[in-house]
This record gives C-alpha cells, structure tokens and sequence, in this order.
C-alpha cells in the first residue's frame, strides 16, 4: 500500500504538472503524462484521515490541464488491487478511448493518446461497474482545457466537491445511512478538504476570478453560495452560455460542472464566503481580501455565436426514455456489488434496481444512430415508485460521446441557448435534448448518480 507523505507528493505533483505544462503546453505538441493509481491516506482535516483510492496519490487526483488542440498521451498504471479504466467525462473523443470498455488489471498500464478539442472544464473517474466503490473512495480529477481567454483572469480556480460517508475517526462505512437509497456522505469535502482545512480564496479588490466547480459526489447535489458578491456563470459542463447570468448561488448535480466569474467588488480586509446549503457537514470557502487594489479588470468572455439544432420541443422526438424503478433482480452478473448492497436494499433476494423503459442495463435496449445525423430524445422522470416512498428525485443524466442541445425543460425552452452533457432530469418532468454523434462507436447513456448507474438505469447508443 502506499503510504507517501502526501503533501509533498502533492506539492511535487503540482511542480511537475507545471514544467509539464510550460514544456509542452503549446498547441502542436503533446502533453505527456504518468498517472499511477494507488491506494493511500488522505488527510480532510487535521486529525481526520481516511483510506483512499487516488489519482497520483492526491484528492482530487492530478489535474490535467491542456490547450485545445493538443495531443494527450496519458500512461495509466493500476496499482491497485481490483480492475479499473478512466473515462474522460465531457470530452469527445474516438470511441476506444473514451474508456468504459478499457480494463486496466491490477499491476498493468493501458496509455491512453487523443487530442484534446473544445476548451471547458472537464474531468475523468473510473467507469469499470460497479463505479461507485472506486469513484466514492476519491478517484477523480479535473480535466481543463484551457481557452485563449482563460490567461486573462486574475485567477483560475477549480474547486471539486464531493461527500464521504465516515465514521469519527474517518473509517469508511459501509453502504447507506439509514433511511436513504443512495449513498450520501456525512462530511463534505471541496478539493480534499473540509472546514477549516479547506484554503481560502485570496482577491484584491478589482480583480475578476474564474472560477470552475465540478461535483464529484456519487449522490449528492451541492448548492454552492456566495456573500457580498455573485457569480456571473458563464459556462455550463464547459460550453459557454450564449445568454451568462448572474446568481448568488449554483446547483451542480452529480457529473456537472459551472464556471462562474467572480468580480472582487470587496474592499482590503473584508472577508466573506462560499458555503454550502449543507453547511455542517464542511464546506465552507472562506474569501480573503488581500492588500491593495487593481484596476477594474474586464471580462475576455464573449457569447458564441447561435449554433442550436432546434428552437422548440420536438413534436415527435426520435427516441423517448423513461428513467424508473422496480423491485426484482438486477440483469446481467455483479452488477450488485455496488451502493445498494449492505445498506438495506435487499429484501431477500430481490432488490431495487434503475430502469430505463422497464428494463436494467445490460438489458436495456440499445439506441442505433447515424453518425453525423441529427437525433431528437425525449426523458421522462416517472419513477412512481420512488415517488410513492418519498424518494423523489432528479436524475442527471449523462450522454458520452458528444454534448446535446438541452431543447426544453418540461416543455419550455431555456433562455438561451442551453449545451451540456449532463442534465437532471427533474422529477416528475421531462427534458428534450438534441444531439449529433460525430465519432461511431458504442457510446453510455446514464444516470450520474452512481447507485443508479450501477443499479442498472444506462443503456447504449450506437453510433454507425
Ligand atoms: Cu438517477
């Protein structure tokens, strides 16, 4: 097992990601990297350690920050004890590496090479199932591709959040807490840290900070506030918003990400902060106004030009999925090993499982598309059962291969054009989206909350 002195590691980590970057971080040449998966402890607060599963050893895991444009060559190796593989989460790339059908075993390396291409905030976990027990033990990273304009900013800062389920003295517990179906921390952490281990964000008055959040969470939805200021978000799941707006507060669920901006309109020796609506369980950013002011710096952002598929709702979308669950056997072999087990679920040998259109992958049924043509999808949220037991929820839904138009929200288009490749769909409701596969291959189409993704509620789409 390896026991590094993480800190040191991580400083070192960080130093060499920065020679990496200044080396080759120029469009046209390639971004080499090493990134070893091992097991380890990780501290989330002065005298609260846990055991983990990393990226390089840290959590979050090695950032990988590119250029759009460049060429990636990322060697893997699996130091630890059970299979995995990484999936690049928002990105699109050809389809043998976008790695759910990859198995790095333990002691092996698999070398992952694509070229890096729209600018955004993305970011890469395991995609062997189950996920949960590899994601939830703190394998993910930050995957940025940076935009011109992104060296414009006072500042780039990316914070990952997620929740651990932990007992006093930072022992992993097993399965749910009592009352829940998924599986939901009982500290949160923001970047590896929670309360007062979490580092504060320093401003000087005039500055205008980028901002990048990314949930990490298996389950949880974060609510991120902020005092004295607002975000102007900017980007969502790394696409830029054609109409930004401004917010106190950002909703990520499970898989998303928003960038936000941050105007520093505080004065030398304010403080304020950035909180979660959870406040208890630790997140809270403080923000430090350092000495001295700079001239008010202005925004590089600019709108995209209009790019949407559809102005409306299809009147007869190409393909209608409708997210549920059921009581009954899980399809296919192992896939129970994941969230639901040990955490009252079972009831006998029947379990719940996540459905799509009635069934659980891998028995769902696939969804054939021509690549480079226009596809229409209509999700309903009808889990009636989940409603009848309280258990209303949204489902984020999570598309691999390309990005999608979100078209409607419950029938109404939003304001502005809307692209991400992770959308709640909202209880009760319905979302349209319209997308084009541009790279063949089978692709995942998924719940992002993990104990549903395991439990059966993806199928596959395949691209010819
Ligand atoms: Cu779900």
């Amino acid at each position: 097992m390896s026991r590094l002195r993480i800190i040191d590691r991580s400083f070192l980590i960080r130093i060499s990601m920065l020679f990496m970057f200044m080396a080759f971080g120029v469009a046209g040449f390639a971004a080499e990297l090493k990134i070893e998966m091992t097991q380890g402890q990780w501290e989330l607060k002065p005298g609260l350690s846990t055991s983990i599963w990393a990226y390089g050893g840290t959590v979050p895991g090695t950032p990988i920050i590119v250029r759009q444009g460049e060429r990636v060559k990322i060697e893997v190796v699996n130091r630890l004890p059970a299979a995995t593989n990484i999936h690049w989460h928002g990105l699109v790339l050809p389809n043998d590496q976008d790695g759910p059908f990859v198995e790095i075993q333990p002691g092996s390396s698999h070398t992952y090479d694509f070229t890096a291409g729209a600018s955004g905030t993305y970011w890469y976990h395991p995609h062997l199932m189950p996920v949960l027990p590899q994601l939830d033990k703190g394998l993910y990273a930050p995957f940025i591709v940076l935009a011109p304009e992104d060296g414009k900013y006072s500042g780039d800062h990316t914070y990952v959040l997620d929740d651990w389920y932990l007992d006093a003295r930072g022992k992993r517990l097993e399965g749910v807490a009592s009352g829940d179906m998924e599986r939901y921390g009982n500290i949160e952490t923001v970047n590896g840290k929670t309360e007062e281990a979490i580092a504060p964000l320093i401003l000087r008055s005039g500055e205008l900070h980028k901002l990048r959040f990314i949930n990490a969470s298996t389950a949880a939805f974060h609510t991120i506030a902020i005092s004295g200021h607002s975000f102007r978000v900017t980007h969502t799941d790394g696409h830029a918003l054609a109409q930004p707006y401004s917010t106190d507060k950002v909703t990520l669920a499970p898989g998303e990400r928003i960038d936000v901006e941050l105007f520093a309109s505080g004065k030398e020796g304010q403080r304020f902060e950035m909180t979660s609506s959870r406040r208890d369980l630790g997140i809270v950013i403080p923000i430090v106004y350092d000495k001295g002011s700079v001239p008010a710096v202005v925004s590089p952002f600019s709108a995209p030009q209009p790019r949407a598929y559809l102005a409306g709702p299809p009147d007869r979308p190409d393909f209608t999925l409708e997210l549920s669950s059921a009581m009954g056997m899980m399809g296919g072999g192992g896939m129970m090993q994941g969230g639901m087990m040990g955490g009252g679920m079972m009831s006998g040998s029947s379990a719940l499982r996540w459905t799509i259109n009635g069934k659980s992958f891998p028995d769902t049924v696939p969804l054939d598309v021509a690549v480079g043509k226009l596809v229409t999808m209509r999700i309903y949220n009808r889990d009636m059962m989940s409603m009848m037991m309280g258990h209303q929820m949204d489902h984020p839904i999570h598309l691999h291969g390309t990005y999608f138009q979100v078209v409607s929200i419950n029938g109404s288009a939003p304001k502005g054009e809307l692209w991400k490749d992770t959308i709640p769909v909202p209880s009760g409701g319905y979302v349209d989206i319209a997308f084009v596969m541009t790279n063949p291959g089978t692709w995942l189409l998924h719940c992002h909350i993990i104990d549903h993704e395991d439990g059966g509620m993806m199928t596959a789409v395949r691209a010819k």
